[in-house]
């Protein structure tokens, strides 16, 4: 996860946006054009998932990726959970479109070769009220993820016990992202003194009048926990 440590580091931000923008698909390839042109000095990652892609399709997706390349680290939220030859055929794909990452699910435990192919980042608790078989299964999720050679894990800032816990169980060793923040009951900041090292932010961002300013009022209160 090289380049997105790299943008981490220069835009001094962990902000990831959820790109999750759908109806009328002249309105959302603007507004996705829009909000990458507006948001690079704020956002370090773009997280797609399908229902952009259901209405933008792909190969308008892979021309928004070519234009913002260097400015974004692409993660493709498709939430893979299938046999292993279909999860690596998806993910070869997933490379020649332009995609740095790909989440998956590890309760499948059917993703051991995909991390020669790209970066993996497995859903290890979700940040819904109901996800409780991720409780049960939390430490099962967390070994096979890291046997399996993923390099991130999702953690939902709604559940930050979890967050907590699995810092305290890998250390350095994964990055821990973490969506739930606005709409969900999550407060920007709090996941990152937990222990996550991005926040996903989706409905703040891409709902608000004012995009930029929501993404830089939510980059402050990283920058106030990170640097003090
Ligand atoms: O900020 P929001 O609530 O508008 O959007 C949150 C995004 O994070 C949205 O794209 C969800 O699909 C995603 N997400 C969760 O909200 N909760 C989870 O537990 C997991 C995810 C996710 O990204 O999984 C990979």
């Amino acid at each position: 996860m090289e380049k997105l440590w790299r943008l981490s580091e220069d835009k001094h931000s962990r902000l990831v946006l959820a790109l999750d923008l759908h109806g009328d698909k002249e309105h959302v390839l603007r507004k996705a054009k829009g909000l990458l042109d507006e948001l690079r000095d704020y956002v370090v990652a773009v997280k797609v998932g399908y229902p952009l892609v259901l209405t933008m399709g792909l190969s308008s997706l892979e021309d928004l990726i070519e234009d913002h390349h260097d400015d974004y680290y692409f993660i493709a939220d498709f939430k893979l959970a299938d046999v292993p030859h279909t999860n690596e055929a998806i993910c070869r794909l997933l490379k020649d479109h332009g995609l740095d990452a790909v989440i998956v699910h590890l309760f499948t435990m059917s993703i051991d070769k995909i991390s020669e192919i790209m970066d993996v980042i497995g859903v290890l608790m979700m940040s819904h009220p109901t996800a409780v078989l991720f409780e049960k299964c939390f430490n099962e999720l967390l070994d096979y993820g890291l046997r399996a050679g993923i390099k991130g894990v999702v953690i939902g800032a709604t559940k930050p016990q979890y967050i907590k816990l699995a810092r305290k169980v890998i250390g350095k060793k994964l990055t821990i992202f973490s969506p739930g923040i606005g709409p969900q009951g999550g407060v920007p900041g709090q996941a990152l003194s937990e222990g996550a090292d991005f926040e996903i932010v989706g409905r703040l961002i891409v709902r608000s009048e004012e995009p930029s300013r929501e993404a830089m009022k939510i980059v402050d209160a990283q920058r106030k926990v990170i640097y003090g």
